[in-house]
């Protein structure tokens, strides 16, 4: 899956006389949700939406307000907790109810609330433990608002079914029903996960005006401790989630940062394959990835760090061949094909680059030659192969070193002998094709 992140949106507003960003804070992770599991979330949101209905639903979880104009009639199904918008007909204040009684987080938002922490959209700080869908149809709005601190921040809507937008500002204004003014629009992608902090959960308003077609959102949100209703028991299975350790901060651990290197996840514990069955299969293939981006990405590394990266490669290719799961297997069977293409035959000049560097010599050629060639015999044989390739242009230098042209007659004649030279040199290297 393509997560991309926009984590810089600027819209400059006087607040309270000072001119402040007030959407510092906010970021729109986009890709989080591929589209077969926005179906399986949409369909088992439209089974409860059709319990609630039925009223197969605790007390408060679902509530579907009388559509007495336009824009107001959004269903809600909320759990872990009943948030109350406004002073309800039994005189309970706006907030979390404390005695307001719903059902647990279902099982399948447990998934995406774990997904959330892995993919680093919220910190493991703030994992929810409670949420509330809401189905917009056609023309059901929400008013502006800033969501209670009875929620810790930061929180995040993800959006399904259709695109809308939602709208930003510090003063939004009513321009009819279901119809709000304000300074900054986002359109929210499918599968889209919204982080609200910061200015852009506290300083600017949100609402999301009439949207065009049904569409459903859900919003995660942490309780505050203290306002969590009575009774309440923290969701085992929530407890100790840890965001997928980046290849790139493992690396910036041991070696220093690294610069440019597009950051990718990894499961350091291994295994355990999320319910959705996506991040850990490939993030088994991240190694692999990486090394695409040293080899042919836009970092131009020197030649000498690509033999330890070539065998990290087929490290990783030809354990994923062997992997018990189908899916490692089918995606690995092509790259083994297009890796022993390349990288089939002993690559001279990759080798010799290494060995040229004074941190590697002959040390990383003798480590990573019989790893990338199983066979004894042949490992053998590919490290005789850059020995004397080495010492055949070696020879070569020298020889060339000791012919000093005196005159027009003998410069030819070296020229002729250091082209000849060229030829066996390239040769050697297996990289005829420079002759052209
Ligand atoms: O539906 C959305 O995208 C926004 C929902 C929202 O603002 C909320 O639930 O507080
Ligand atoms: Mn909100």
């Amino acid at each position: 899956m393509n997560v991309r992140r926009k984590k810089d949106f600027i819209c400059f507003e006087r607040v309270h006389g000072k001119l402040v960003n007030i959407l510092k804070g906010l970021e729109l992770h986009m890709g989080i949700f591929s589209a077969a599991e926005q179906k399986r979330i949409v369909s088992y949101v439209a089974s409860l939406q059709e319990m609630g209905r039925k009223g197969e639903l605790k007390d408060r979880t679902f509530t579907a307000p009388k559509k007495w104009m336009r824009g107001k009639g959004r269903e809600t199904i909320q759990f872990g907790c009943c948030y109350n918008y406004a002073v309800d007909r039994d005189g309970n204040p706006p907030g979390i109810l404390p005695r307001g009684s719903v059902d647990p987080i279902p099982d399948l938002f447990k998934v995406i609330i774990r997904r959330l922490i892995k993919w680093h959209v919220l910190p493991p700080t703030c994992v929810p433990d409670s949420c509330i869908v809401n189905i917009y149809e056609e023309g059901d709005c929400i008013p502006p608002h800033i969501d209670s601190h009875d929620f810790l921040r930061p929180f995040c809507t993800v959006s399904f079914l259709s695109e809308c937008n939602i709208v930003f500002g510090s003063n939004l204004k009513i321009v009819g029903p279901g119809e709000f003014d304000g300074s900054f629009t986002i359109p929210l992608p499918l599968g889209s996960v919204l982080v609200l902090n910061g200015n852009g959960a506290d300083v600017a308003k949100h609402c999301v005006p009439a949207v065009p077609m049904r569409r459903i959102s859900i919003t995660f949100r942490k309780m505050d401790p203290s306002k969590r209703p009575f009774g309440y028991v923290p969701e085992p299975d929530l407890q100790d989630i840890q965001p997928l350790v980046y290849e790139v901060d493992k690396e910036m651990k041991s070696s220093g940062p690294t610069p440019n290197r597009h950051k990718r996840h990894r499961d350091t514990r291994g295994g355990r394959t999320d319910a959705m069955g996506y991040a850990t299969r490939r993030d088994r293939f991240v190694g692999a990835s990486h090394v695409t981006n040293v080899i042919s990405g836009s970092d131009y590394p020197t030649t000498n760090l690509y033999l330890t990266e070539v065998y990290r490669v087929k490290e990783v290719i030809y354990a994923a061949i062997e992997d018990n799961d189908d899916f490692m297997r089918e995606m690995a069977r092509p790259m083994k094909v297009k890796f022993d293409k390349y990288w089939g035959e002993c690559n001279l000049l990759m080798a010799i680059t290494s060995v040229l560097d004074p941190m590697c010599k002959l040390h990383v050629v003798n480590i990573c030659i019989p790893i990338i060639y199983k066979s004894e015999v042949e490992a053998r044989e590919n490290v005789e192969k850059v020995k004397q390739a080495l010492e055949d242009l070696y020879n070569e230098y020298c020889a060339l070193g000791l012919q000093e042209p005196v005159s027009n007659s003998e410069l030819e004649t070296t020229v002729n002998q250091s082209s000849l030279s060229s030829t066996i040199h390239l040769k050697v290297l297996n990289l005829d094709f420079l002759k052209s």
